[in-house]
């Protein structure tokens, strides 16, 4: 078997970023692209293993199924194969969605892997592609590994490739295929009480589960259909294409309006969610009833005790920085910890290894717990329905249960996307720096508190700097209202300025007021505390959740 070795020149735009390296398709199409990232996060995850006195043996690849990702898969394999990996684990269409990598990855005892998605970027050949760097323990490298790797992929001079086909490869007994729909729905079947969600769906309950034509909608046949019997009509999108139908995998306000808008009409059905590209976000929908990701976390945290792989309930709960503080209040009664960690999952992944916590989620619609490493949009539909079968109660009844007890923390993210960067990096260069903030006064609203938020990984130790900024303001009232800012990290043209705002209410009377609408003058007291409109050019964001 010959195998080659390839020159090859660096590309200077590696850096990797909140999950990984995301790009246009057509710039990873380039020749040697792919090849020169793969090759450095080889080398640089192979070095680290072997000071820890090991070296890479197995892997596991697959991706979303966008444009490019089975051709990625393929030539990846003939890479690490040809760097001496002994064990490559794939699904023959290169096809798998991002839990399940994080699952085999544990269950196999593997050394990691390489997920080829740019999650909730738009797909095909005029959309985006990406890798994330995964390690042994199913989720993203630390930070120390990403930023070596970054700086490597300036140096690259060469990669090894093993010369075979495509059908070689399959042949080949270091290649083990595997089936990652079947598998996943097993371990799902071990977590959950499947009997008492099928009794909920014998007494009428109904349901639609979108998977906007990304990697998940297979499982969710196979789970919420074969295994659970959600009748056939519930499910939509579930047809994985390479360019996901031109829709934007992002499942929230902007991008799966239309499922929200169908939950608004008589038509509505009991719960109704979507899922992003690579299935690790969801959102949730009750009848006529959105609810944002930091409360669903914070409603899973206080009811996780319903479902049997918890029965102990939640022993910590982590979330980041900018999501709402929800799970606070939920913590204080449950008398346990919650962490706030930066953005990127793999902050959580520490404190999961170390039972710190059970229970993670964030803003994005991102939630999970330690049966895995990454979050996990089918777990958390499966911890609804089995919440909502053990308690009888809705998604808006359980809501409402929580906002009674601990107050609503009325909470929005918003984000200008594709903005100018010169711009954007003005305004985060003022957010950080400017020392004037404190004291300021925007109508009857008063900067009582401004931080740079940094991070000091309380079990490995690890520091990370400049992970946002916060503000805390005193409305007239004398409420506080708490307000985070940073620049996205999985963005691919321009920049991308993530907004975070939350105010804690306690009178019942505003608790169905609609969030955007609560909160509408503090977003432009938010505009004019940080000169938004001026450095950005925009009016307005282009997506509020
Ligand atoms: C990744 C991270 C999340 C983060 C999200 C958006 O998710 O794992 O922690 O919230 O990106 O990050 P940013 O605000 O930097 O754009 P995913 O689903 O995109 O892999």
């Amino acid at each position: 078997m010959a195998l080659l070795k390839i020159k090859t020149t660096p590309f200077d735009d590696q850096k990797m970023g909140t999950a990984g390296l995301r790009k246009r398709t057509k710039i990873y199409m380039q020749e040697n692209y792919l090849e020169n990232f793969i090759q450095t996060a080889f080398d640089v995850r192979n070095e680290d293993t072997i000071e820890s006195g090991n070296s890479i043996k197995s892997i596991v690849l697959g991706g979303d199924g966008r444009s490019f990702c089975k051709e990625a898969v393929y030539k990846s394999a003939k890479i690490l194969l040809a760097n001496g990996v002994e064990k490559i684990y794939m699904p023959k269409d290169g096809l798998i969605f991002t839990p399940a990598h994080s699952y085999y990855t544990i269950k196999l005892k593997t050394d990691g892997g390489f997920i080829f998605s740019a999650s909730h970027n738009p797909g095909g050949l005029g959309g985006d592609f990406g890798v994330k760097v995964n390690s042994g323990l199913g989720g993203g490298v630390l930070n120390h590994i990403s930023d070596e790797i970054s700086k490597r992929t300036l140096t690259i001079k060469e990669y090894l490739i093993e010369d075979i086909s495509d059908e070689e490869l399959l042949m080949d007994s270091r290649v083990e295929i595997i089936d990652p729909i079947s598998d996943y729905a097993d371990y799902m079947e071990e977590l959950f009480d499947f009997n008492s969600i099928r009794e909920l769906i014998k007494g009428g309950f109904n349901a639609i589960f979108d998977g906007m034509n990304a990697s998940s909608g297979e499982y969710l046949k196979e789970i919420f259909g074969n295994r659970l019997g959600f009748p056939e009509e519930s499910f939509q999108n579930c047809i994985p294409m390479e360019d996901f139908g031109g829709k934007h995998p992002e499942p929230n306000l902007i991008y799966a309006k239309y499922l929200y808008d169908f939950q608004m009409t008589e038509k509505a059905v009991d719960f109704a969610c979507a899922f992003d590209g690579d299935g690790d976000r969801n959102m949730v929908l009750g009848k006529g009833f959105f609810i944002n990701s930091s409360d669903a976390l914070a409603i899973l945290a206080r009811h996780i005790h319903l479902i049997p792989a918890y029965k102990d309930g939640c022993i910590g709960v982590a979330r980041t920085m900018p999501t709402s503080s929800a799970c606070d209040f939920v913590a204080k009664e449950l008398n346990i910890e919650s962490y706030q960690t930066p953005t990127g999952w793999r902050y959580f992944e520490r404190l999961l290894d170390s039972n710190k916590i059970n229970i993670c989620g964030e803003e994005s619609f991102g939630t999970s717990s330690n049966h895995i490493r990454e979050k996990d949009g089918v777990w958390a539909v499966l911890s609804w329905l089995n919440i909502i079968a053990k308690t009888g109660k809705s998604i808006e009844e359980l809501a409402k249960d929580m906002w009674n007890t601990h107050g609503r923390v009325f909470y929005s993210q918003y984000s200008y996307e594709e903005i100018e960067k010169d711009g954007a990096n003005k305004l985060i260069d003022r957010a950080f720096n400017f020392d004037g903030f404190v004291g300021m006064k925007i109508d009857e609203y008063k900067v009582v508190s401004h931080e740079i938020f940094n991070y000091k990984d309380p079990v490995s130790g690890e520091e990370a700097k400049n992970q946002g900024v916060q503000f805390i303001l005193n409305d007239k009232d004398g409420k506080n209202v708490r307000v985070f800012t940073r620049l996205s990290g999985t963005g691919t043209v321009g920049a991308t300025l993530r907004m975070y705002v939350e105010k804690h209410e306690t009178d019942v009377n505003k608790f169905n007021i609609f969030h955007t609408e609560y909160l509408n003058e503090v977003f432009e007291i938010v505009d004019r505390l940080l000169k938004i409109s001026e450095f950005t050019g925009r009016k307005k964001a282009d997506v509020y959740n």
